[in-house]
């Protein structure tokens, strides 16, 4: 009998809008894992795009929640954290870590708090700190350009960078613990945009970028960082997974084009599902 995978991913429900669990979920279980959740919000809306959202607070559910499944034994093969909501959230989830990470489990952060250059509205300097703190519990972080920027408390540089600048930037951010960096939103010409990627044990570089399509199209880094975990969880190398993400993201990207949807609601993930499967179906075990 094969065993299958099990995940926990560690982010909010925003009930409306594409983005953290209503992506994470449905991406991972599509892909075959037995996908596990721990809830750290409900919002009405999520919170880039639409006003007068509503916010309820589930920090104090977390704990008891994870000392039911200590009692079970429950085990995982990743653990998954995106959008978290206090400083109080971040010390759970890196107790979470602590108490679940065994051997054969890997931990991927996303340390969702900011892009183009600034954080979002709930996020404050206090809880860039902690984002940092929680990415030394990491085994791989997901950062776009503006969080890695915020994590090693450098100025944002926009676009004006070259790959040297990045390979510096991907090895500066491993010292904050992780041995494995995905940087996204990464471009080296002009019209692409992808990934680059860096690990720490084997001293590789990588990069992938496909034509880049113009706009913010709100929920992508989920999509990425769900498509990733899942190529990981395959056994794909850092290199293989990053591409494979890129790829996934993009397709999804071209298919809310092509429908013309309002960007706030998210992206197409679920049209390109039997993309991703295929192209998850092709890593060599
Ligand atoms: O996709 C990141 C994200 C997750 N959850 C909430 C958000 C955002 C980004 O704005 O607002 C509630």
């Amino acid at each position: 009998m094969t065993k299958q995978k099990r995940v926990m991913a560690i982010h909010d429900i925003s009930c409306i809008g594409r983005c953290s669990l209503t992506v994470a979920l449905p991406i991972i279980s599509a892909a075959g894992f037995d996908c596990g959740v721990l809830p750290t919000a409900v919002l009405s809306t999520h919170t880039g795009g639409f006003t007068g959202y509503t916010y309820r607070d589930l920090t104090s559910d977390m704990q008891p929640t994870m000392d039911h499944w200590q009692s079970l034994g429950i085990k995982f093969d990743a653990m998954y954290s995106g959008f978290l909501g206090s400083i109080d959230q971040i010390d759970i989830v890196i107790g979470l870590f602590d108490n679940f990470k065994e051997q054969d489990c890997f931990v991927l952060v996303d340390p969702v708090m900011a892009d183009n250059g600034k954080l979002y509205a709930v996020y404050t300097t206090e809880m860039v700190k902690g984002m940092a703190r929680l990415c030394a519990s990491a085994d791989i972080i997901v950062p776009n350009l503006t969080e890695a920027a915020f994590l090693i408390g450098e100025q944002y540089v926009g676009d004006k960078y070259d790959e040297s600048y990045i390979h510096d930037l991907l090895i500066r951010l491993t010292k904050l613990g992780p041995g494995q960096i995905v940087l996204t939103g990464v471009s080296y010409e002009p019209g692409q945009l992808g990934a680059a990627c860096y690990d720490n044990l084997t001293g590789k570089f990588g990069y992938y970028a496909l034509e880049q399509i113009d706009g913010y199209f709100h929920g992508t880094g989920d999509v990425f960082g769900s498509a990733l975990l899942c190529a990981l969880l395959r056994g794909a190398n850092l290199e293989e997974a990053t591409r494979l993400a890129v790829c996934y993201t993009h397709k999804c990207i071209i298919l809310t084009l092509d429908a013309d949807t309002e960007r706030r609601y998210g992206v197409r993930f679920e049209k390109a599902l039997p993309d991703l499967i295929n192209m998850l179906d092709e890593i060599e075990q």
